[in-house]
C-alpha cells in the first residue's frame, strides 16, 4: 500500500510540476489602441483548479462562471477549466493559489479550513439543520463577510456552491452510531474532523480525496464520508458499501481566486469576476439538485446497503464535545448560523 500512496502522490507532484511548467500564472498581452471600450484592457488566460470529474455539478458551475466571464468581456478572459485533480490535489492547489501560480480553485470548505480559521465553522456537526438553512446562512451578510475574509489568506471567496450533507460509509457493515467505534476513517484535512472522529469513538485519517479509492479497496482504512455525489463519482461506494446516512456536516463548496490575481485586474474586471461567479450559482445548485438524486439512485441500485437515521440526537449528544471545544473560537459565528434558522 506504501506504494500505491508512493504513487498517488508522486502523480500528484508531477501534475502539478507539469502544470506550473505549462504555464506558470496567468498569460498577459496588452491589446493595440482604438479597441472598443470593453476591450480597451488586458488579455489574460487563467486557470481554474477543479478535484471533481468534467460532468460534477462543481465543475458545471466552474464552467459556467468562465464562460461568463468569457462573454462578458468579448473574450478577452479566458478562465480554463482543469477537473479532476488535473492541476492536483486540493490542499496543494490552495497554496498554488496564495501564490497566484493557479489564479482560481473551486475548492471543499474542508480543507480551507486549514488555511483560514473562519472557514472551520464549516467542519462543525450538525450546525446547519437543511440546506435551506444553510444557504440562508451563505447568502446573508454574515456568510458574505466570511468569504470575504479569504482576503487575510491570500485569496478572495467570489460564490459559495452548494454540496449537500455528509454522511459516513464504510467497508464493513455499519447501521448505528455504535457501529463507529473504532473505526478508521479518512475525513478531509482539517483538525476539527480529528476531534470529531474521537468523539463518535473513531480513528480519524486526513488524506487527500484522491487518494480515499486505493485506500478503502486495499483496508489502509475503514471508512471515509462524503455525500451522495462524491460518494457515487468517486467509485467509493464500489469499495465501501454500507452507508449511514447521518448527515453529520454540511460543508460548502468555494469558488475563490488568489489574491496577487485579483491585485491585477482593473476594477472593471473585478466586477465581471465577481458577478459571473455569483451568476453561475443557480447553474451549480440545479445541477447538483439533479445529479443528487441521480447519484442517489445509482448507489441504491448498485445494492449499497443503506441505513437510514431516525432520530440523529444521540449523534448530536455524542459529538456535543467538539461544539464545546470550539464554541468559544466560532462563537459570533455560530450566534449567526442559529439566527439564520428563524
Ligand atoms: C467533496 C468535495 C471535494 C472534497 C471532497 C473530500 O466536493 O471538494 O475534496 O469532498 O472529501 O464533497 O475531500
Amino acid at each position: 500500500m506504501k506504494m500505491l500512496t508512493k504513487t498517488v502522490s508522486i502523480i500528484s507532484v508531477l501534475a502539478l510540476a507539469g502544470g506550473l511548467l505549462a504555464g506558470c500564472g496567468s498569460k498577459e498581452t496588452s491589446q493595440g489602441a482604438g479597441e472598443a471600450p470593453q476591450d480597451s484592457g488586458k488579455k489574460y488566460t487563467f486557470r481554474l483548479a477543479d478535484t471533481h470529474p468534467a460532468d460534477y455539478p462543481t465543475v458545471i458551475g466552474d464552467k459556467k462562471f468562465a464562460d461568463l466571464v468569457n462573454e462578458r468581456t468579448n473574450g478577452r478572459i479566458k478562465i480554463e477549466v482543469f477537473p479532476a485533480s488535473q492541476l492536483g490535489e486540493e490542499k496543494a492547489v490552495v497554496e498554488q493559489v496564495q501564490l497566484g501560480a493557479i489564479e482560481f480553485t473551486r475548492v471543499s470548505s474542508g480543507p480551507l479550513g486549514e488555511f483560514n480559521k473562519n472557514f472551520g465553522v464549516f467542519s462543525l456537526p450538525y450546525v446547519f439543520d437543511s440546506d435551506e438553512h444553510l444557504w440562508k446562512f451563505l447568502e446573508s451578510e454574515p456568510g458574505n463577510k466570511l468569504l470575504d475574509s479569504l482576503e487575510s489568506s491570500k485569496m478572495r471567496g467570489l460564490a459559495y456552491y452548494s454540496s449537500g450533507a455528509r454522511h459516513f460509509y464504510s467497508r464493513k457493515p455499519i447501521t448505528s452510531l455504535a457501529d463507529m467505534k473504532g473505526q478508521k476513517v479518512r475525513v478531509q484535512q482539517n483538525k476539527i474532523n480529528i476531534d470529531l472522529m474521537a468523539a463518535l469513538g473513531a480513528n480519524a485519517t486526513p488524506m487527500a480525496y484522491g487518494e480515499v479509492f486505493s485506500s478503502l479497496q486495499t483496508g489502509v482504512i475503514d471508512a471515509a464520508e462524503n455525500n451522495f455525489p462524491s460518494y457515487q463519482s468517486s467509485n467509493h461506494y464500489e469499495v465501501a458499501k454500507n452507508l449511514i446516512l447521518d448527515g453529520h456536516q454540511r460543508v460548502p463548496e468555494v469558488l475563490l481566486i488568489s489574491q496577487s490575481t485579483w491585485n491585477k485586474l482593473s476594477e472593471e474586471d473585478r466586477k465581471i469576476i465577481k458577478q459571473a461567479a455569483l451568476d453561475s450559482v443557480p447553474t451549480q445548485r440545479e445541477a447538483w439538485d439533479k445529479y443528487e438524486k441521480e447519484a442517489e439512485a445509482k448507489v441504491r441500485a448498485a445494492g449499497v446497503t443503506i441505513t437510514e437515521v431516525k432520530d440523529v440526537k444521540p449523534w448530536q449528544d455524542a459529538v456535543k464535545p467538539v461544539l464545546d471545544k470550539y464554541r468559544p473560537e466560532y462563537k459570533d459565528v455560530m450566534d449567526q448560523i442559529d439566527a439564520a434558522r428563524k
